[in-house]
């Protein structure tokens, strides 16, 4: 081979790898994932487990970079929905209570003793009623794509073990930024006050709050019971499920093949982190009352007791989660 011939093949050579990193380069797409709570949460993992199993499908194509603590909307939860559908945000792995404000059916879960246990749960998010949710979501501008768990909340305070309304009496609780929570509270006799997570701690540490509710695994993790809340009352009276989801845009915008990639990712994240958050409960009980939490049951008179006290609520906020859906949920309960 000549010198000439060579020095062609070389560049063709050259030519060719270049084209192929341009080519590969302009397909890599890095999509920035929001989520309230870090990965020291089953909710922060959720959206890593996202991250690594797209990032393997996709062979390294597409990247999903996960920002926690609400850090892409300024810690305010509330405007994470807004972000996502403005295109701010790509995608997140989001909490129905903080979607609830501009998505009014999400407050479906968020009815005061409505959804009993994890078996309700499951028969609303995969049955009819979970399908009119996830329209509700499509038709203001997200995509949804999976659920996941952040789990049933449990009410914790400094004050005193709560096992009925009348313990609640005055008692300044911390509530998430929804309506509905305000109301619930209220009807309980107690002094709801709204804000952020990032402000929730601060204000359970310096006593400018009594009580907050969450999960067990939030609790847990960040080790509520060391800013004195030693009274945890077990009351499940509703879960929170989160939601993979999608900017509209951001989604026309990927084939087929990849559309497809992250939707069964995101149903393969959220499986596994629903099933994890609800495996580690009795453990992180157990841890929870080694501490020195005290921990209070209610017998079903108690629950009762709770339940008849915010029916108020029902009558409030049904006609706006929508009827129909409602009762889709109630039928999907009835028929396990
Ligand atoms: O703010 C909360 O309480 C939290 C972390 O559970 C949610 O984002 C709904």
């Amino acid at each position: 081979m000549t010198l000439s011939r060579r020095l062609t093949h070389f560049t063709v050579a050259l030519a060719g790898a270049a084209l192929l990193s341009t080519s590969l380069s302009a397909q890599a797409r890095e999509l920035s994932v929001s989520t309230v709570l870090s990965d020291a949460f089953p909710w922060g993992q959720a959206a890593e487990r996202w991250a690594e199993l797209v990032e393997e499908r996709s062979e390294g194509r597409i990247t999903l970079r996960v920002y926690p603590n609400s850090q892409l909307v300024s810690g305010d939860q509330t405007r994470e929905f807004s972000a996502m559908r403005s295109g701010l945000i790509d995608l997140a792995v989001g909490s129905t209570i903080n979607w609830s404000p501009q998505v009014p059916e999400l407050n479906l879960f968020s009815l005061p003793f409505f959804i009993p246990d994890e078996s309700a749960v499951d028969a609303v998010t995969g049955g009819e009623a979970g399908k009119m949710v996830f329209d509700a979501i499509e038709s203001r501008g997200v995509v949804p794509l999976a659920w996941g768990e952040n789990g049933f909340r449990q009410l914790s305070n400094s004050r005193g073990p709560i096992s009925a309304p009348e313990d609640l009496d005055g008692l300044r609780i911390r509530v998430v930024g929804s309506p509905l929570f305000q109301d619930t509270f209220s009807a309980l006799g107690a002094d709801p006050t709204q804000m952020s997570w990032t402000d929730a701690q601060p204000a359970l540490t310096t006593g400018a709050v009594d009580g907050q509710e969450n999960p067990l695994s939030v609790f847990d993790v960040a080790r509520i019971d060391q800013v004195g809340q030693e009274y945890l009352t077990l009351w499940n009276y509703m879960n929170d499920p989160l939601i993979f989801a999608a900017n509209e845009r951001v989604w026309a915008s990927l084939d087929e093949a990849d559309r497809e990639m992250l939707r069964e990712t995101a149903i393969e994240a959220g499986e596994w982190e629903i099933a994890m958050t609800r495996e580690e409960e009795p453990e992180r009980l157990a841890d929870i009352e080694a501490r020195g939490v005290n921990v209070t049951e209610l017998s079903d008179e108690q629950h009762q007791a709770f339940v008849d006290a915010t029916q108020a609520v029902h009558e409030k906020w049904v006609p706006r989660i929508g009827e129909a859906i409602v009762e889709a949920a109630q039928a999907s309960m009835d028929a396990r």
